[in-house]
This record gives structure tokens, sequence and C-alpha cells, in this order.
């Protein structure tokens, strides 16, 4: 935490002061060399280091589907052996699930829940670092497993007693086990973090019901996280106990029921659906009234549905254990349930067509991504109401129907729609657009590719073609399914190709190039109010917000006719004082050193216990020393009510729980009243 008065001498040699006029913000700009990086506490470089990290796991899991496909494009496959398939589709499954859709999710809720509720960071700056490098050992941690004895091959659920030793010897189940359990850490301490931002964090007059759809959807997102993550954390802490010290809690013979691991394996499963389409929602619910020029059809509809969602999602999870021997009532309750959450999100579709409706609409590259993953997700939610009807998911489970129905969700309302985020705020989070030629392009590819891959399935599991197997005879009319399925699969490959090169064509065009400017879509929520790329500092002065899509009315108001008018230019409605006196936690090397103890503590429960010591040690060194850093904020010693946070975590909640809240200009060692 430092007072900005003068210039810090920063050791890295990043580059002289901001070359904004912000008065008396005289510390220099964030510089941008290695240990800016991996000492920052700056929300929107960890929100860019997840997606970084996040798009290299996507094109991790990316190969490994390719090569699954390459295996199954001809009967009889010898590409790949049925140990090594059986690696593969587990990896894929958990880097996709894990490393790369979660974390691109958190990448978008660090960088922009902050900005969209007026804030000038998260409730605990540090704890987001570690949060970040947490997750990225584990994901080290995990793909080490290629390299040390090979990948888990339990499939992304491990049932038990596969993953037990008898049937899973090897390390690759406790590569699966302590991965998830070192990353669930992470998203763990994130999403308190962001709860605790969201709740406590919003600038004055931003209450709960003037919040964007997006910032709603990520904070449910991180409720579901809250409660999900223990279960799952109990099923891997059992499996664990069960493998290294022969303990019998999955174990038949032993007496136990392995249907335990699988309630609740999918008690954290199911609602992990939602943790990974709620944040695409959200995105979908900021591009489309942008692009429709209107508001959002039914505002408290759309929150109140994303809100059931994270409700009913905990009453249906045994609809994935229909033919698991549970009993007909169970079965019955379970398809009802299952029905019954169809509703909800069905209010989220009729509330986005009903926005575009009569709408101005504006076809760029983002909007042709929300629409595409309207469409996509509805064809796999109607495929999942199938599911729900017991009787027909007895034929339909564990074969390619629901590999095709849940990349349809996953795939095409998931990772359509972050993509379209990424369109729309590149120019904020770089300074600079993505070309939209090159985004149609990269978007018809993407959406022609996904259906060829994952359309055919539906066919295929149909016929009767399960999943999970290595290779098919001839004969069984699985041959031309497959193949257009596997060259589907490379038509996505060859989409995710564009867009690499879109990025790198882009930022090397950039320079000559007019500046995008604070708000290149004409958009509606506060992030579009600063300058782009964020200032560091976000704000120059935390705004009072007064309605809902405070930004659009700062820019526009309504004539008597009740006509919509322009009321001012950007950087008149942008007008809200200078920067004077911000504070910004400064950075810490200790989240990474905390970080980097827990993977070794894992490698010695497998290998040899001196990697467990060593962790132990580092990691316990690391939260000491981060207890002790020196947190030389003036405003430290202030007593109760002055409501100050940030490194240190010394928050102060001045009490007042109105929904008004109190924090949001404060960042370490601010002083409420003093802005
Ligand atoms: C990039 C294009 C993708 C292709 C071509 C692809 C292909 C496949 C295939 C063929 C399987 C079935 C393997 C089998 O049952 O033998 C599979 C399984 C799976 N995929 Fe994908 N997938 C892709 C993207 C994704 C994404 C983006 C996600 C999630 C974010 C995902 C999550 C999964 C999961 C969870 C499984 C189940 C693994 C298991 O059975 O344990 N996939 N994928
Ligand atoms: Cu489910």
């Amino acid at each position: 935490m430092a007072i900005i008065e003068e210039p810090l001498a920063l050791e890295t040699g990043s580059p002289g002061t901001v070359d904004q006029p912000l008065g008396m913000l005289t510390r220099p700009k964030g510089g941008n060399g290695w240990r800016d990086w991996v000492s920052t506490v700056d929300h929107k470089k960890i929100g860019i280091m997840y997606g970084v990290a996040a798009m290299f796991f996507f094109v991790v899991g990316g190969i490994e589907a390719l090569l699954i496909r390459v295996q199954l494009a001809v009967p009889d496959g010898q590409v790949l052996s049925a140990g090594l398939y059986n690696q593969l589709f587990t990896m894929h499954g958990v880097t996709m699930v894990f490393l790369f859709i979660m974390p691109l999710a958190a990448a978008f809720a660090n960088y922009l829940i902050p900005l969209q509720i007026g804030a000038r960071d998260v409730a605990f700056p540090r704890l987001n670092a570690l949060s970040f490098w947490i997750w990225i050992s584990g994901a080290v941690f995990v793909n080490s497993s290629w390299f040390l004895g090979g990948g888990a091959d339990c499939g992304w659920f491990c049932y038990s007693p596969n993953s037990g030793v008898t049937f899973s010897p090897g390390n690759g189940v406790d590569f699966y086990v302590f991965g998830l359990l070192i990353a669930g850490i992470a998203s763990m301490v994130s999403s308190i973090n962001l709860i605790v931002t969201v709740l406590n964090m919003r600038a004055p007059g931003m209450h709960l019901f003037r919040m964007p759809v997006l910032t709603w959807m990520l904070l449910v997102t991180q409720f579901l996280l809250v409660f999900a993550l223990p279960v799952i954390t109990v099923a891997l802490f059992l499996l664990m106990f069960d493998r290294l010290f022969d303990s019998q809690f999955f174990n038949p013979e032993a007496g136990a029921d392995p249907l335990l691991w699988q309630n609740l394996f999918w008690i954290f499963g199911h609602p992990e659906v939602y943790i990974i389409i709620l944040p695409s929602f959200g995105i979908i619910s900021e591009i489309i009234p942008t692009f429709s020029r209107k508001p959002i059809f039914g505002y408290s509809f759309m929150v109140f549905s994303g809100i059931a969602i994270g409700f009913m999602g905990w009453g249906v999870w045994a609809h994935h254990m229909f033919v698991s021997g549970i009993g007909p009532m169970s079965v019955a309750a379970f398809s009802l349930s299952t029905m019954f959450i169809a509703v909800p999100t069905g209010v989220k579709i009729l509330n986005w067509l009903a926005t575009m409706w009569g709408g101005k609409l504006r076809f760029s590259t983002a909007m042709l991504f929300a629409v595409g993953s309207i469409a996509m997700f509805t064809i796999g939610g109607v495929s999942g109401v199938t599911h729900a009807l017991a009787p027909a998911d007895t034929q339909q489970t564990d074969t390619y129907y629901i590999v095709a129905h849940f990349h349809y969700v996953i795939f095409g309302g998931g990772v359509l729609g972050l993509m379209g985020g990424a369109y729309f705020w590149w120019p904020k989070i770089f300074g600079h657009m993505l070309d939209e030629t090159w985004g149609k392009v990269h978007f018809w590819v993407m959406l022609i590719g996904m259906n060829l891959t994952f359309g055919p399935m539906h066919v295929l599991g149909l016929q009767g073609m399960s999943r999970r197997i290595d290779t098919y005879a001839a004969g069984f009319g699985f041959e031309a399914w497959n193949m257009v399925a596997t060259i589907g699969s490379f038509v996505i490959a060859f989409a995710v190709l564009i867009f690499f090169v879109n990025v790198y064509r882009s930022y090397k065009a950039a320079p000559s190039l007019p500046a995008p400017g604070p708000d290149p879509w004409d958009a509606r929520s506060l992030e579009w109010m600063v300058p782009s790329p964020t200032p560091e500092h976000n704000f120059d002065e935390i705004p009072v917000v007064e309605s809902e899509d405070e930004w659009w009315h700062r820019k526009y108001g309504y004539d008597e006719d009740n006509r919509v008018v322009r009321i001012a230019t950007i950087e008149e409605a942008a007008q809200d004082g200078s920067a004077v006196g911000v504070h910004l936690p400064a950075p810490s090397f200790w989240p990474l050193v905390v970080a980097v103890g827990m993977p070794l503590i894992a490698y010695g429960l497998m290998f040899t216990l001196w990697l467990t010591v060593v962790g132990g040690a580092l990691t316990a060194f690391g939260l000491y020393s981060w207890a002790l850093e020196p947190v030389d904020d003036p405003d430290a010693d202030h007593g109760h009510g002055d409501g100050h946070h940030g490194d240190g975590d010394d928050d102060h909640d001045d009490g007042g729980d109105t929904d008004e809240p109190t924090m949001a200009g404060v960042t370490a060692g601010d002083d409420a009243g003093g802005e």
C-alpha cells in the first residue's frame, strides 16, 4: 500500500509517469516488466493473466480433443492405445472445464466487476493475486502428470470404485485429486473475494438492482462456487484417503457404496454447469442491449431467473444417475425438477429475443457471437429436456447423444458467449479493437465447425454409439458421421487459429489506427466511462450512480415526446473530477510464494514426503512474511468506522447494512469521507 505523492523508482525501469493529466497521481503507471506481472495485485492485470492462461489451456484441451477425433475418424482406429485414449478424454474434460472455461469466466469477473460497480479494485487485492497463483500452480501440477506416469484416466467425473487403487493403480488419479483440490482452494478464495467486493465496494447509489446483469450473474456464480466446492472437496478427500491411506469409503467389498461418490460429485457437478454458463449469460446480457440500442427487456426477470437457476440447480443432480440403480421415486422427482429448471432458462432466452425485438440491430462480431450463443445453447437445452425424460435417458445416457448435448450447451452457449465478450471488451482492456472482418470470419468458421463436430454426435448417440470407447467396428453405420465430426473438429481448430491471428494482427496494426476511445460501442455500463485501456486506478473519482445503465443515462435522455435524445458528449458525461490522492494497493510477491508451496505438498504425498515438508515450509514462510509485509498506510491507525480495507486485509465495515455500499472509492488507506 503506498501513498502516491512522489514518483516511485521501480527497479524494473518501467516507463515514466502516466500520460494522463491526473493531478497528484504521480506514481509511475504499473509497468509491464515480468516483476510487475508476477507481483501485481491489480484486478485488471490478474484478469488478463487468467485470460491468457485460460486460452493456453483451451489450446491444450483442444489438441487433446483433436487426438480423440483422429482416433475415431475411422473404424478400428490405431492412432492411440486404449490406455492413452482414456487419459486423453479425461484430461480433455478436466482441462476444458477447470483450466479453460472457469478461468476464462474468472478473467472477465476479475477485470469487469470492480469497473461495473464503480470501484477501484476488489476487496482483497493480494488475496486475489493468491487465487490466481494457486490456480495456475494447480493447472501446471495436473498437466505435469503427462510427464510423471500419465494423466488421470478415470473420466472427468472419475467414478468409484474405478478410481480406487485396485482399478487405477497409477498416479494419474492422484494428480486429478490433488489438482482439483488445489484449483478448488483458488476458486473458493476468489469467489469469497468477489462476493465481498460486490456487496461492499459498490459506488454510491449503485443499489443492487442498478447493477449490470453481468455483475449479477457473476455474483450468483460466486455463490454457487462457495457452496459447490466444499462438496467436491469432501469427495476428493475421501478418495485421497482411500488411495493413500487405505480407508474404504468407496470400496463395495468393505461394505461401502460407490454411489456415494456419484452423489457427491453431481451435487457439485450440476451446479458446476451453471458456474460455467451463467457468466456467458451475463456477457450476452451486456452485448445484446448495446447492439440493439435498447435496455435489456425485463431487467428484474433477468436477474431473478439467474437467481432461480442458482437455487434450482441444487435440486437436479441425480438426473446424472437415472440408470445407476436409484429408485423410481427418486427418478421421478429428479426428472420433474430437471424439467422445471428449463423455465428460468427459457425466461432468459425470451428476454434476449424481446430485447432485440424492435431494436436497431448492429451485427458486430460481438453481437454475432451473442446471438450464435443463444441459438446453440437452445439446441443444447432442448436435448437436455429430452434427457429429463428418464425412460428416454435410459437410451441416451453414456452415448454420444450426451456428448453432443453438453458440447452444445458448454461450447455453443459458453465458449461462443465468452468469445463475444472478448470482442466486446477488447478495446477497453487493450486500447485497440480486434479486426471486425477477421472477427466475423472467426465467428462463422467456429459456428460451422461446432455444428459439424457436435451435430452428428446426436445421430451417433441415438444409433447407439457409446461415449468413451477408443474405437468401433465397421458395419454399425458410425463411419460417415464420425468422419464428419472429425473434420468439424479441425474446422473449430482453424477458427481458433483465425482468432489468434486476429489478436496478433490487430495488436500490430493498432499504433497506425485511431484509438477506439472510452466508449467505441456506445454502451451502457460504467466501464465504458473510463479511458481505454483502463487506467490503473480505474476512476479518477468514484462515480455517483443515479440509475440502472448509469453510463447510458449520462449520455442520453428523453425529450417531451419521450424520444431518446443525446444530452452529453462522452467527455462531458465522463466528467467526474480529477484523481487526487488515489491510493492503490502495493504489489507483493508473497501470494506467489504461498501458492508454489501447494503443489510441492501434493508431489510429496505422492512421491517423497520431503517435498511435502519443503512445500509446507514454503507456504508457511510465505504466509508469515505476507502477514508481516510492511503496510505504510498513514490512515491505518484511523479508528473503526473509517471504513478502509485493501492490503493487510484490515477491512472495517462501517456497519451500515443498507444496500447503499460505503466502501466503493476506498482502496487502501483512503478516508471514505475525504474523496
Ligand atoms: C474444441 C472443440 C472440442 C472438441 C472437438 C471436443 C470433443 C470431445 C469428444 C469427442 C469427447 C468425447 C470423448 C469420449 O467420450 O470418448 C469430449 C468429451 C468431453 N468434452 Fe469436449 N470437445 C471440445 C471442446 C470442449 C469444451 C470447450 C469443453 C468444456 C468447456 C469440453 C468438455 C468435455 C467434457 C467434460 C467431456 C467428457 C470427458 C469424459 O468423458 O470424461 N469439450 N469432447
Ligand atoms: Cu446435470
